[in-house]
Parts: structure tokens; sequence; C-alpha cells
């Protein structure tokens, strides 16, 4: 590995070691070894790995590609769609990797990739009156409206609908509306009550509510007086006091 000058002997005579190489004592060529001395130009994500008369450097880690002998660059997942962030959330570039930006409201991040929906009629989120139903969605929840008897106040609340003012109750005279929560009742008649409405031996719309007479007088105009007495009956029975059960 040595070329010594003609007709010389060893030491000074003899010429340079090849690149990569140095002289030992007894004038021969030895490896350098460029990972141990420091002197190899690796990146530090990359590793040494001693050669005779030389060295290489080992193939970057992954989220890495190799740039050139020595060093390497960060593959950008993101811009590659190399990714597995979920439609929900954003794709982070980073130095050998990539990560998901938070889920929005109404999701879990317990996932690096994906969002799971909290189901918030579950937890202590649900807000919604003990009247209205909780209804879980992709995201957020929503309160169904209230039973018949209430409307909806804003979002999670129920009001009573004050039926005796709002002149929607089939009280006939001299029974009187008795406002409920979620009903009305007709006040006790003075000798025998007939139904709910009305009191044993009164004539049915005598004395009828408002809505009764209004009622009563666009159907008769409309169906003729048997339909409209039927029509009256249902609407009264449809928005009247709540039968209890026996
Ligand atoms: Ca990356
Ligand atoms: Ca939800
Ligand atoms: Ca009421």
């Amino acid at each position: 590995m040595r070329t010594c000058l003609t007709g010389a002997g060893g030491g000074d005579q003899c010429g340079k070691c090849p690149t990569g190489l140095i002289e030992d004592k007894i004038y021969s060529c030895i490896d350098i070894d460029e990972c141990a001395n420091g002197t190899h130009n690796c990146s530090a994500s990359r590793q040494c790995i001693n050669t005779y008369a030389g060295f290489i450097c080992k193939s970057c880690p992954s989220g890495y590609i190799n740039n050139g002998s020595y060093d390497c660059t960060d593959i950008d997942e993101c811009t590659n769609q190399l990714h597995s962030c979920s439609s929900l959330r954003s794709c982070i570039n980073i130095p050998g990797n990539y990560t998901c930006s938070q889920c929005p409201p109404g999701y879990t991040n317990d996932d690096p990739y994906n969002c799971e929906d909290i189901d918030e009629c579950m937890t202590t989120d649900n807000k919604c009156d003990k009247l209205r139903n909780c209804i879980n969605t992709l995201g957020g929840f929503f309160c169904d409206d209230c039973p018949r008897g209430y409307t909806n106040n804003g979002n999670f609340s129920c009001d009573d609908i004050n039926e005796c003012n709002s002149k929607t109750f089939c009280c006939v005279s001299p029974r009187t509306c008795e406002n409920t929560l979620g009903s009305y009742k007709c006040s006790a008649c003075p000798i025998k009550d007939k139904d709910a409405y009305a009191c044993e031996g009164a004539i049915e719309f005598s004395g009828p509510s408002f809505v009764a007479v209004t009622l009563l007088g666009i159907f008769i105009g409309v169906f003729g007086i048997t339909t409209a007495i039927l029509l009256v009956y249902i609407f009264c029975s449809e928005t009247g006091p709540v039968k209890k059960k026996s």
C-alpha cells in the first residue's frame, strides 16, 4: 500500500499513505477510523460506519430522506399527503415526523389522529330540562322540543303555557279555567261534573270559552253542525286537561 522510492529503504524514503490511511511505526499504512476520531462529516441523524480507507453514513432514520451522502432532509408528510390526520384535524409538519391539530369542540383528542364525538347527553354538559330529551349529535347535542302544554324557552328549558290567559281552554260555563303546569283544569261544578269541561245539566257550549265559540262558528259554516261539534270535541281532547291514568 505504500510506495517506496526506488533504491531507498523505509522511513522518510517511502511515499505518502493514500487518503484514509495513516503510516504506522513500521512504515506501513493502516486505516483511519474517522467515526472514532470525529473527522467524519455524517450529520447527527446519520450514523457513521467506518470502512477501510474511508467511512460511510448510514441511511437516514424514518421521517427523513437521504440528502447526498452525509445529510438528511425532513419529509413533509402534510404536503405529500402521507399523514393520517382526520378531516377534522390539520396536519402539522415537524422534523422527522408530523402531528395533528386539536379536535374541534365537542370531540375528544384521545386518539392522535382521529376525533371521537363526546356524548354530551351522558355527561354534565347535558343542560336539557328534564322535560326535554337530550339528542346527541356529532360534535354537539340539542334538546328536543318541550312536551304538550309547554313552549321551548331557549335551547334548554321549557315554559308552561297558561291556557287560561291564552284563551285556548275548553271549559264550559260555569266552570272556569285554572292553569296547571303542562296543562289546565276546569274548576269544580256546583253540583256534579259531566266530564273534564262541563257540568251535568249544562248545555254544551252555552257559555263556552272564546276558543270553543270561535271554532264552532267557523266549523259550522264550513262543515255543518254535526261535524263542527265533533271537530271542537277533538280539539278540546287534544289541547285540554291531560287525563289522569286510573
Ligand atoms: Ca416531517
Ligand atoms: Ca356529541
Ligand atoms: Ca299550563
